[in-house]
């Protein structure tokens, strides 16, 4: 037996566990793609068999999240159109993966020439390279928000699954771009203007700060409300598997994002247990300081969400960085990037609640699904 060491052996590694492109336990998503190859994709796994389902279904999610849809997001024109390549048969889902391919018609590599050389800061750039020694630098490749595209699209079939079997209704909105927030909320407004923004009134005021951003050549930050009614009580795995614990994962999983609250959030640092707990009668719980969510599992109220994004660091404004030689440089950003990635985050956030809820639907389908609770279920807070 040779005691040689066998560096071909050891440099081995298990990509089954160190790749994380794959979400969920039951219902699995895995992206595959870069913002300037040929198309970006996914597989879908775990979806029960029986569900209705055509292309023409994403079209309206897609559509919601895609670029150049106006002047205050990125002017990348892209088709966003899904095929299906497997997993559905005569318009019906078999139980079988599920294959979605979206091809990228709008790419531009040559816009990132300049950047091969150096790291954007505050891009994943610089953590992409010490990390795997190689990037893809071409509109940040795989780190680009053009890989949501397909959690979207995965997110159109939890999203019909849970309406259809539980009658869950999903929806977002903006709720804060840098200090501007909505003086009323409507969510008839939301799918009515370009910000999914609740207040229509305001509407004109936002596009003038954003006119103001764009031309200044800035970015900046937001803040995305989400809410899931309809969430029956029990769904979500103590203690690793609680549902406000994969929320917050999943929401945290999404590009540009930096806080997560779940329900009353860090409001509830400031509050007394006799303010925050939220008191039941026969006729309904009467506030959701807990975003819907106890030890983990749901309450049968609203699931309650909301979510940070950063100000986008792709700028044409110069700023200070390193070059691969780690030598000082000036780094300044070509290309079609949005002054504010919240605009189009709606839909996303929606989707990544939406996949978490379809998975521990299942899960709970598979453990308890003979349990019947002999305590009636106790409405949801006053609307
Ligand atoms: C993005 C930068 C821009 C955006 C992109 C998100 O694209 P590129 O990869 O060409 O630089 O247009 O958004 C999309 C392409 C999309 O479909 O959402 C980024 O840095 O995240």
């Amino acid at each position: 037996m040779s005691f040689m060491p066998q560096p071909a052996r050891a440099r081995r590694v298990r990509t089954d566990i160190v790749a994380s492109n794959t979400f969920g336990k039951l219902f699995t998503v895995t992206t595959f793609g870069e913002s300037h190859g040929p198309a970006i994709g996914c597989v879908i796994d775990g979806c029960p068999p029986g569900l209705t389902l055509s292309e023409e279904d994403f079209a309206h999610d897609l559509r919601r999240r895609t670029t150049g849809k106006t002047r205050h997001t990125s002017q990348r024109h892209e088709a966003d159109a899904v095929e299906i390549l497997s997993g559905v048969y005569e318009g019906c889902t078999t139980g079988t993966p599920i294959a979605l391919l979206v091809r990228n018609t709008d790419a531009r590599p040559r816009d990132y020439a300049n950047i091969q050389q150096t790291f954007r800061p505050g891009h994943a750039d610089y953590t992409y390279w010490q990390k795997y020694g190689i990037r893809d630098p071409r509109g940040g490749g795989r780190a680009s928000a053009r890989e949501t595209t397909m959690r979207v699209a995965a997110a159109v079939v939890a999203k019909k699954w849970l309406d259809e079997r539980h009658g869950v209704r999903i929806r977002a909105c903006l709720a804060q771009i840098g200090e501007v927030v909505p003086r009323q909320f409507d969510w008839q407004a939301v799918e009515d203007n370009a910000f999914f923004w609740p207040d229509a009134a305001q509407v004109p005021e936002l596009e003038v700060f954003m006119d103001a951003l764009r031309k200044s050549g800035d970015s900046v930050g937001a803040r995305i409300d989400v809410c899931a009614d309809g969430v029956p009580p029990g769904w979500g795995e103590p203690v690793y598997g609680k549902l406000d614990a994969e929320i917050a994962a999943a929401l945290m999983s999404i590009n540009a994002v930096k806080g997560v609250e779940i329900g009353a959030g860090f409001a509830s640092i400031g509050q007394h247990g006799s303010q925050h707990r939220d008191a039941m009668t026969p006729q309904g719980f009467l506030s959701n300081h807990a975003g819907g969510i106890l030890g983990g599992i749901s309450s049968g109220q609203a699931i309650r969400a909301s979510v940070a994004f950063k100000p986008t660091s792709s700028l044409r404004l110069p700023v200070a960085g390193v070059d691969l030689e780690g030598q000082a440089t000036n780094v300044m950003t070509k290309g079609r990037h949005d002054p504010c990635v919240g605009i189009r985050a709606t839909p996303i956030v929606e989707a990544m609640l939406a996949l978490v809820l379809m998975d521990q639907a299942l899960r709970h389908r598979a453990q308890c699904a003979d349990v019947a609770p002999v305590t009636p279920r106790i409405p949801g807070e006053p609307s």
